[in-house]
């Protein structure tokens, strides 16, 4: 029997805002009562059928990892961070702060990912009411993550909030990915065949597509492009007539 690939996603926000309690219900389809504070990371593992339904269908792990939101910790997360191949980034509905502060941990992804060159400040998001942010980053670094991995948001506690769509449409927006509104605590909010578990696959399927590039990425780096003209030339043309 062939080992089953893993892919790996990063699950991020600020202390508090639910991401052990999403992981968990994501990951074994029930609520978890009582969550304690995440110290460094946890991990959980789901299986997921990749393009369900159709030929190219294949089972892979999916890895959630969830990193503690502590500032306190901050030093110590960059271990977490590679590789990455897509990010849920949560953020509690009641607490606006904790939304605002998503950017913070995309910087923090494009600090420690691996590709680290020329600094600059760019005022992303600020096309979003309400959280136009300068923001100090690594460009390329940034901006590489964000074209290559997926992105989620997720905002919980949407049983304790009056504001709902406009708060948490606006990062998702900003960063071109779906959204998921919801409470932790209730199994209905991911139940297969609702918008919400739609959006959930189709994230876990680009992250498998993710990772299959940067696993052709680093082999054609080593290796160079199979079916680049050079290899095409050297291999092939003695055998044409
Ligand atoms: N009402 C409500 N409470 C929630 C929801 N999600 C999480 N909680 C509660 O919020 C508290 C914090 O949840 P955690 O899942 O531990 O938060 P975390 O983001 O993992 O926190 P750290 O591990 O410190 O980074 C717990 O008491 C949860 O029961 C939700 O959707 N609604
Ligand atoms: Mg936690």
């Amino acid at each position: 029997m062939s080992a089953i690939d893993r892919v790996r996603i990063l699950v991020l926000g600020d202390s508090g805002v639910g991401k052990t309690s999403f992981v968990h219900l994501a990951a074994h389809n029930e609520p978890l009562r009582s969550p304690s504070w995440t110290v460094g990371s946890s991990v959980e593992v789901k299986l997921h059928e990749y393009k369900e339904g159709m030929k190219e269908q294949k089972t892979f792990f999916v890895e959630f990892w969830d990193i503690g939101g502590s500032h306190s910790h901050r030093n110590a997360r960059s271990v977490f961070y590679n590789p990455c191949h897509g990010a849920i980034l949560v953020h509690d509905l009641t607490n606006g702060k904790s939304e605002k502060n998503l950017h913070k941990w995309v910087r923090e992804i494009g600090k420690n990912s691996r590709e680290r060159k020329s600094s600059t400040s760019l005022n992303i998001l600020s096309n979003s009411p309400g959280i136009g942010i300068d923001i100090e980053f690594d460009q390329e670094s940034y901006i590489g993550n964000t074209s290559t991995i997926p992105y989620l948001v997720i905002g919980t506690k949407v049983d304790q909030s009056d504001d709902r769509k406009t708060r948490s449409e606006s990062v998702a927006t900003s960063l071109g990915c779906d959204e998921i509104v919801m409470d932790c605590r209730q199994t209905r909010y991911l139940a297969a065949g609702t918008s919400n578990a739609v959006k959930l696959s189709r994230f876990y399927d680009r992250a498998i597509e993710t990772r299959a590039k940067s696993h052709k990425d680093s082999f054609t780096e080593r290796f160079g492009d199979p079916i680049s003209p050079t290899l095409s030339t050297k291999f092939y043309s003695p055998h044409q007539d």
